[in-house]
């Protein structure tokens, strides 16, 4: 690989010189502030770029002379160019000649900046010019205030030109090792053209972000199929709300209409089946109670016209094994020939960690896909992330309030994204 650095009055300006000397596939290595705006003088950026010898166009290996034999540099001029890899001797013997290798650097006398490259700059770059000055500005801006209180990992090996989407998730309470990750995936597979400014960086991490996490689509039932869905989890976390969400979906809002049935497990606290009871009534929906295991096959067999038989359970501490239990014991006495689809429902707003603590409790239960309710409730969505991305289980929807059956969404990558990014929006539901 050709180590090469550019000047330039702005980091931008180098790059583009770059750009324009070697074209597109370079990659870029450091950014530096060689010599700070000073009264009458310009100040003056390098950027290193690495590319590979096989591309690096031959018009500009031709121009690329060994450094002894290139022309000294002009006054007026500050473009310069050279091979890192031959400076490396030359840098030395700078350095034994000058304190300041950069002021020598600055030299025009100086061996080492023998050649000057003239940089033709086209009206469009010009125009386009201040544009991306700007940008770059808002950007390093950007870049600083979160540099500072980073540690030396990943985030301060990224350019400048990531920094808001890295602030932007690492503030979603994403988990650092997946986000650290995430970020070494679109620095690796990111085309060099993209990393120019923040909305086109922005739009790349947006497709890696889709891909983090597994989605479920909704299945539409073909012609004598059924589907047993039982809802599990912690205790308030919206689980019987979903329950009647889901069953006026199925029954009245998609396009084909389904007979549902209903089924309640916990039976043991005052008002639970009432609570699905009124809903059941409401939508005219035939429901089952089931206070011990042995009774759960015979709820399910009395609801044998229906399509879609949907179990309320008890809402249990993630840390009350006891109640996981009794869930296990009833799917343990499933003698029907139903497959149950576990989907284990949390809530948006608690951290990463209490996500996965939550897992953890009931993944014994077998988890078939996850349910998040309470969108409308937080402003952080990268625990949803690091959480499909680390069980690589589906989501299949997403409760966004307490209106029943409106607040329901079928889970889509995208929806999710612009979440992460944007912060929950309900006009876009
Ligand atoms: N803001 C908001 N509130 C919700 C959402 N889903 C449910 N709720 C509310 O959360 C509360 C608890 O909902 P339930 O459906 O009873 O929760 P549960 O999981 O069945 O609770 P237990 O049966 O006690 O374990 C109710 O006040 C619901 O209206 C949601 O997506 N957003
Ligand atoms: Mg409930």
């Amino acid at each position: 690989m050709k180590i090469l650095t550019f000047t330039g009055s702005t980091p931008s300006q180098a790059l583009k010189k770059a750009k324009l000397e070697i074209g597109d596939e370079g990659m870029l290595i450091e950014t530096k502030e060689v010599r700070k705006k000073a009264f009458g003088k310009e100040a003056l950026y390098e950027i290193v770029i690495g590319i590979e010898e096989d591309i690096l166009p031959s018009t500009y290996k031709k121009a690329t002379k060994p450094l002894s034999q290139q022309r000294p540099l002009k006054e007026e001029s500050q473009d310069v160019l050279f091979n890192l890899s031959n400076a490396a001797e030359q840098i030395a013997k700078v350095s034994r000649v000058a304190d300041d290798p950069i002021a020598e650097y600055m030299t025009p006398s100086r061996e080492i900046y023998k050649q000057v490259v003239p940089i033709p700059e086209p009206k469009e770059l010009k125009e386009i010019k201040s544009e991306i000055n700007k940008l770059t500005d808002k950007v390093k801006i950007i870049q600083n205030m979160f540099w500072d209180e980073k540690g030396p990992d990943i985030a301060s090996q990224i350019p400048a030109e990531f920094a808001e989407i890295y602030r932007l998730a690492s503030q979603s309470g994403m988990n650092k090792k997946h986000l650290d990750e995430l970020m070494k995936i679109t620095l690796e597979h990111m085309p060099f053209k993209m990393r120019e400014n923040s909305v086109t960086v922005k739009r790349y991490f947006q497709t890696i972000l889709r891909k983090m996490v597994p989605i479920r689509r909704e299945p539409v039932l073909s012609m004598g199929t059924k589907k047993v869905i039982m809802l599990v989890g912690p205790t308030g976390v919206g689980k019987t709300t979903s329950i009647a969400k889901l069953a006026a979906r199925y029954s009245f809002l998609m396009q084909k209409k389904y007979k549902v049935g209903l089924v309640v497990l916990d039976t043991y606290r005052i008002g639970a089946v009432e609570q699905l009871m009124q809903y059941a009534r409401m939508m005219k929906l035939g429901i089952e109670t089931v206070v011990d295991p042995p009774e759960f096959t015979s709820a399910l067999d009395s609801l044998r016209y229906c399509d879609y038989i949907l179990i309320d359970t008890m809402g249990s501490s993630p840390y009350d094994k006891g109640k996981i239990e009794k869930i296990h014991e009833c799917l343990d006495a499933n003698s029907t020939e139903y497959e149950v689809e576990v989907v284990l429902v949390m809530p948006s707003s608690i951290k990463y960690e209490d996500l996965q603590v939550t897992y953890d409790n009931f993944s014994t239960l077998g988890i078939d896909s996850l349910m998040f309710t309470k969108l409308d409730e937080t402003m952080g969505f990268g625990n949803i992330f690091s959480l499909g991305y680390e069980t690589k289980k589906p989501i299949s929807y997403f409760s966004v309030g307490q209106e029943v059956p409106e607040d329901l969404v079928c889970a889509s990558s995208d929806f999710l994204v612009d979440c992460l990014l944007n912060g929950f929006n309900r006009s876009k539901v």
